[in-house]
């Protein structure tokens, strides 16, 4: 069967010297079958638990409330009928006719990567997709792909992001998608070459992506053009943003005033923006900076604005009011359950807290607390992933860390023994910032930032020792190459004397990164795929493969383990099963497994266990390493 699936065979070569060149012909994996491997990952995660979050026993969580019941079986139009009527700049006039601010959701995304560490299962998304899609059809997209999701699918969650867009794709016919896109950096935390992005644009927008905001984490222009440009040719809507930092009110911070986000702003629009971005991603823009902010590029630029903000100062609904009162377009909501704190202000407050304003966004408050208890129960779920913030942070002002990296730096911290020391991390964070020329931190410059700050609190270095033996330091690499200019550069450039103490003589360059990188050759990514993994190779499967491509192999082998897990429910997947438990799993339409955990084995010597299962009443048992 392998042979004849070579494609060597199958493109009618027929000199079979291929044969003994491949080995990878003659490795016939065990063939286990889908039930089987799915009890070895019940079996393995009951014992061993599941990465990166304690081991408990599994409780009974309170089942989701239903949200099929009473819901219609038609799709309302929404605004992705709008944009297939009457294109990207039809879509950006549309927008600006409106009185009543637009909603962007971004539970699906930004929400869970900022409150649950990316962890939420496309199992769980799934559910509420058709519902969300029904009960809420006002809303202006779903944010619901990109950033850290793209990643945090194929390393942790033992999913293809591709599946999870065009499954949602499926229940979603009438409302955009949008995604966030790191522009040269992709979905990724470097530079690729610029056929990577072109091609990556190319893709998503096939597999469903409407909306593509599109931000440089030094707020570099130039590293930009080629993801709007890419956006363009699809046919898309370029959302091009601008990253906020700093505080636009200080007047003893100069660096990045009112003018510096007008010029930018102008930039992008001169670039093909169809819809301008501020990208608050650490929620620093105060309520009356967003004020004079949103007043002040009304008058500027001719696109519509689309705000976006983090909730962990506890001012997001303030902001949002005087950002509505300045005529800002779009604002980034989350549902009620999954918002606030490092997540996005709620939707449903933001909708109460606009009662009698005549830009009070559209929707049914009943429905959104539908979807809200919902998410509230699914959120339960994850409760390993919390960050542990449960209060409003107006320290975030102080040391700018955005959103989504606060849980994962603290979590790097505790890796490296510095749990004690969060504050000190903390407040270098910010030194470093200023250390750097005060920089736009938001991914991937921010984990730059943050790898710098915990290795001066991890050497006990302060800014002066860093001046003083940066000669015999040996910088983390990511700093290193961001001061050789391989992520872009930082608005007014390096600080030189620091440059210099990194970089020891290394070459550092101005060009935009993509421009020097090797093309990707997709068709030798195809193949070499193909050889190294047996089966068809999809378009999507080459992209992900040029962006990661170690962890999307670990991956490809963890699913030749354990098959398809997204049939299985998220506590089961985080938490395996309980003694005597018994679970149906519907493994496709009309053929549902049922599983009974019957008992477990005592270690053997080896460190093995015999896990006893029954599958639809015939015993089963597989042999699972026991880690502990
Ligand atoms: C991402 O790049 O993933 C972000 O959410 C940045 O704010
Ligand atoms: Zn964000």
């Amino acid at each position: 069967e392998n042979v004849v699936k070579h494609e060597s065979f199958l493109s009618g070569d027929y000199d079979t010297s291929f044969i003994d060149t491949s080995s990878e012909l003659f490795i016939f994996p065990k063939k286990k079958d889908r039930g089987t491997k799915m009890l070895s990952y019940i079996g393995s995660t009951t014992i061993n638990g599941f990465p990166g979050i304690e081991k408990v026993q599994k409780k009974a969580f309170h089942k989701p409330s239903v949200l099929s019941d009473s819901i219609s079986d038609t799709f309302p139009d929404g605004t992705k009928q709008i944009l297939e009527q009457k294109g990207a700049e039809g879509l950006a006039q549309w927008i600006q006719e409106q009185n009543n601010v637009l909603l962007t959701d971004t539970t699906f995304r930004d929400s869970h990567q900022s409150l649950l560490a990316t962890r939420v299962r496309t199992h769980d998304l799934l559910q509420a997709a058709e519902p969300t899609a029904k009960l809420w059809p006002a809303m202006f997209s779903m944010e619901m792909w990109g950033g850290a999701t793209f990643d945090v699918a194929y390393r942790f969650l033992n999913e293809d992001p591709w599946e999870r867009l065009l499954k949602l794709r499926d229940k979603v016919p009438n409302i955009l998608f949008q995604m966030l896109l790191r522009a040269s950096n992709a979905v990724g935390y470097k530079n690729y070459p610029d056929n990577v992005i072109e091609e990556f644009v190319e893709k998503s927008s096939e597999a469903g992506i409407d909306v593509f905001r599109i931000f440089d984490s030094l707020n570099w222009v130039e590293g930009m053009t080629v993801a709007i440009d890419s956006v363009r040719r699809s046919g898309k809507v370029a959302e091009a943003a601008v990253c906020y930092t700093g505080d636009i009110l200080d007047p003893g911070r100069t660096k990045y005033n009112a003018q510096y986000y007008i010029d930018l702003a102008k930039e992008l629009e001169a670039s093909g923006a169809h819809i301008l971005g501020i990208k608050d991603m650490a929620g620093l823009l105060k309520p009356q900076a967003a004020y004079e902010l949103v007043s002040r590029l009304k008058e500027n630029v001719g696109i519509p604005i689309h705000l976006h903000t983090h909730d962990t100062s506890g001012n997001g609904i303030f902001t949002y009011s005087k950002a509505i009162d300045a005529g800002v377009d779009i604002v980034d909501v989350a549902i009620s359950s999954m918002a606030g704190g490092t997540s996005q202000p709620s939707a449903n407050s933001l909708y109460y807290a606009l009662s009698g304003h005549d830009r009070q966004p559209v929707a049914d408050i009943n429905n959104l607390q539908r979807l809200s208890s919902y998410w509230e129960d699914v959120r339960h779920y994850y409760q390993g992933f919390e960050s542990g913030m449960n209060a409003p942070d107006p320290e975030v002002y102080e040391h700018e860390m955005p959103g989504g990296q606060f849980s994962n730096l603290k979590q790097q911290a505790k890796a490296v023994g510095l749990e004690e020391k969060w504050d000190l991390v903390k407040q270098m964070y910010r030194r470093v910032n200023d250390m750097f020329g005060d920089v736009v931190k938001v991914t991937p410059s921010s984990k730059i930032v943050g790898d710098m700050a915990l290795f001066m609190v991890q050497n006990q270095l302060s800014e002066d020792d860093v001046y003083e033996q940066g000669e015999k330091l040996d910088f983390p690499d990511s700093v290193v190459e961001f001061f050789q200019g391989y992520i872009g550069q930082p608005y007014q450039g390096f600080p030189k004397e620091l440059q210099q103490l990194i970089l020891k003589g290394r070459e550092h360059i101005t060009k935009r990164p993509g421009e020097l990188l090797e093309a990707a050759d997709f068709l030798d990514i195809k193949e070499t795929l193909f050889h190294k993994l047996n089966r068809q190779v999809t378009s999507f499967d080459a992209i992900s493969y040029a962006l990661y491509p170690k962890v999307f192999l670990k991956r490809e082998k963890m699913f030749d383990q354990y098959g398809d897990l997204s049939v299985l429910d998220t506590p089961t997947f985080f938490y395996g099963m309980s003694l005597g438990e018994e679970l149906e799993v519907e493994i496709e339409k009309g053929k549902t497994l049922i599983v009974r955990l019957v008992s477990i084995g005592e270690p053997h010597l080896d460190g093995t266990r015999v896990v006893y299962f029954e599958l639809n009443g015939q015993p089963r048992e597989v042999v699972i390493k026991d880690e502990s």
